[in-house]
């Protein structure tokens, strides 16, 4: 075991930064801004029928996601967003309010009980950490399930760990890649993330997107969210939303950028949350062994699944 590890309070090896802000529950790494408590909370809580879950592994378009869900719940008025913020709107169910007091904290999902129908919520949980009546194979509310293609995801995800305390901090890429490979990064694997919805894709109350497909036409997964959302738009309300939605526009938006409300590590330099927003950035992170090695697991798990993703022009 080198010095920067440790085994303690874990199944395998973890590097030193994830052994102090993590610990393991039922295999999964997990940040103690998601406490277990939190987690059995989420686990346990009841699902209304006009709830709407937007569900993805890490840095896959949940952002993205949110804002659309919430400019077709309001009609594409932009007033719906002025003086809140997305993240305010769509709570993030599985942490706490406070992760250095996980054991007493209070939990996002106290707030999500009390909160008026028709609720969105989003959550980066694993099948079987989400509520009972949404893992099911019949989910009994609407599941937005948002897909970005791994090696993206990972270089997103390594950068924001990066960021924001809660997170492990990674000495370096090659690290996290290791983490990330074994899927032991907090929240576990994008395989195990992913597949289930995957498969679900057909069932009236889940709607699959791509980031990928998103980025290269976003009035089309604007239609496809309102139809889910029981919206019927004209093209220039469609318009007008996905206008409000690129990648520029979030940025700028003081609703939208979630920098106004992380408070940490993003003081430092000129980190963003908001970081590039394309396809194909794991180019720049991938050593080719890297990439030869992902590829190897990549193609054991998808294999019989159907789902292609985009990585990108070569
Ligand atoms: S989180 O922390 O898990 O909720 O992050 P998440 O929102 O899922 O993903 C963040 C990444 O999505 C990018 N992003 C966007 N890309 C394109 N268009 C829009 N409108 C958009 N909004 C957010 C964001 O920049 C992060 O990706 P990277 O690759 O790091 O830039």
């Amino acid at each position: 075991m080198s010095k920067d590890s440790t085994t303690e309070g874990f199944s395998s090896r973890v590097p030193d930064c994830v052994a102090e802000s993590c610990f393991e529950y039922q295999g999964v790494i997990l940040s103690y801004i998601t406490p277990k408590r939190a987690i059995d909370a989420v686990r346990n809580s009841k699902v209304r029928p006009d709830d709407l879950y937007i569900v993805t592994y890490p840095k896959s378009g949940t952002t993205w996601a949110e804002q659309l869900c919430v400019l077709v719940k309001g009609d594409g008025e932009k007033s719906t967003l002025e003086g809140t913020h997305i993240m305010k709107l769509v709570p993030f169910i599985e942490i706490c309010l406070d992760h250095r007091n996980p054991e007493t904290s209070p939990l996002k999902m106290d707030e999500v009980e009390k909160m008026p129908s028709p609720r969105l919520l989003r959550t980066h949980c694993l099948p079987k950490f989400l509520p009972y009546d949404v893992s099911t194979d019949d989910p009994k509310a609407k599941v937005l399930y948002v897909a970005r293609n791994p090696k993206d995801a990972a270089v997103s995800y390594y950068h924001f760990c990066n960021y924001v305390p809660p997170l492990p901090s990674y000495p370096s890429w090659d690290v996290f890649f290791e983490e990330f490979l074994a899927g032991r990064v907090p929240q576990g694997s994008w395989f195990e993330n992913v597949l289930p919805w995957w498969r679900k894709r057909n069932h009236p109350n889940v709607l699959f997107l791509k980031y990928e497909d998103m980025k290269k036409d976003l009035p089309k997964a604007v239609k496809q969210i309102a139809e889910f959302m029981g919206k019927s738009f004209t093209d220039d309300v469609i318009q007008k939303i996905a206008d409000a939605s690129t990648f520029k526009a979030m940025k700028e938006s003081s609703s939208s950028n979630p920098d106004i409300l992380i408070k940490g590590r993003i003081d430092e330099g000129n980190k963003s949350f908001m970081r590039k927003g394309i396809v194909g950035d794991w180019k720049n992170y991938f050593s080719d062994d890297q990439n030869k090695r992902f590829d190897e697991l990549y193609n054991k798990e998808m294999t019989g699944s159907g789902l292609e993703m985009d990585f990108g022009s070569p």
